[in-house]
């Protein structure tokens, strides 16, 4: 008995010290698991999972180009972003929900949107970003969201056009030297519209973004939900075989300040419980 009560007494440690780091808050989150991907009619970046997690850094990571993730230089790798073409979706589920708050845009969603450099390697917009040529990776797709993985809520065709960027203070939107460079946040949201880029040099756009990294955000409070875990994007045919429709995906996060408790626990937090539950239930016989 007393052989078996340090035994359990053992595991439940061993549970705690797994469960404790998982309490503590993180500065953003994002989604963690593919739930289902159908590429659609599409030929490239076919990895759902480059949809996970943060967007690195460094675009082009491992080659001569490597240069850090700014609106003029999105990612394109195919272990960064996943693509849909017509007919195509990809559903995700988030590492912690989505709390619908009000006065805040709850859920980013990141792209290989990016800003034509009108005097490169400078870093300066356009002033008309509607004019083709003027920006490049702009996509809709629909959207949806649900708070159960079961029940959808569409949100409609949302035009995808906030660019991204890695850090709030680089002196050059193609730096590779990241040296001294300050992370920008990818759970802070932020009130730009493409507009708010034309004509701008590039100390004009960080300071638009601010410590924000950029990225479209999405309002949940319409959705009638009072959180939402998983979220789906997906591309319609429009029913013309000479289009071909796409939209690249880079990550999804959730706002700090709009982050709520986790989807669903680590499988390996499961068996831990499962087995504390047999456990102390064989003990009570
Ligand atoms: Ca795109
Ligand atoms: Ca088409
Ligand atoms: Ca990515």
């Amino acid at each position: 008995m007393y052989l078996y009560t340090l035994r359990t007494a053992g595991l439940f440690m061993f549970a705690l010290v797994v469960l404790a780091p998982l309490n503590h808050s993180i500065a953003a989150t994002f989604a963690n698991a593919v739930v289902s991907y159908n590429p659609g009619i599409s030929s490239n970046a076919l990895n759902p999972e480059a949809a996970l997690g943060q967007p690195g850094a460094i675009a082009g990571e491992d080659t001569q180009f490597a240069s850090i993730l700014s609106p003029f230089n999105p990612h394109y790798e195919d272990d960064q972003i996943v693509q849909l073409g017509e007919g195509g979706s990809i559903t995700l589920q988030l590492a912690r929900f989505a709390v619908t708050t009000a006065g805040t845009p709850e859920i980013g969603i990141f792209t290989n949107t990016g800003i034509s450099d009108a005097s490169w390697p400078a870093g300066i917009a356009g002033n008309d970003l509607e004019l083709s040529g003027a920006t490049f990776g702009i996509d809709s797709a629909k959207m949806e969201v649900s708070a159960d993985g079961a029940n959808w809520v569409n949100l409609g065709m949302i035009r995808f056009d906030q660019p991204s960027s890695a850090f709030t203070n680089a002196t050059s939107p193609y730096q590779s030297d990241t040296t001294g460079l300050i992370p920008a946040n990818f759970g802070l949201p932020h009130d730009n519209v493409l507009a708010d880029y034309a004509g701008k040099d590039w100390n004009s756009i960080q300071g638009l973004l601010g410590n924000s990294a950029g990225g479209t955000w999405i309002d949940l409070d319409a959705s009638g939900l009072s959180q939402v875990g998983w979220i789906r994007l997906s591309l319609d045919s429009d029913g013309n075989d000479a289009t071909l429709l796409n939209f690249e995906l880079d990550a999804i996060s959730v706002a700090s300040s709009a982050t709520g408790g986790l989807v669903i626990p680590e499988p390996s937090v499961m068996a831990i419980l499962f087995s504390l539950t047999g456990l102390l239930a064989r003990r009570r016989r």
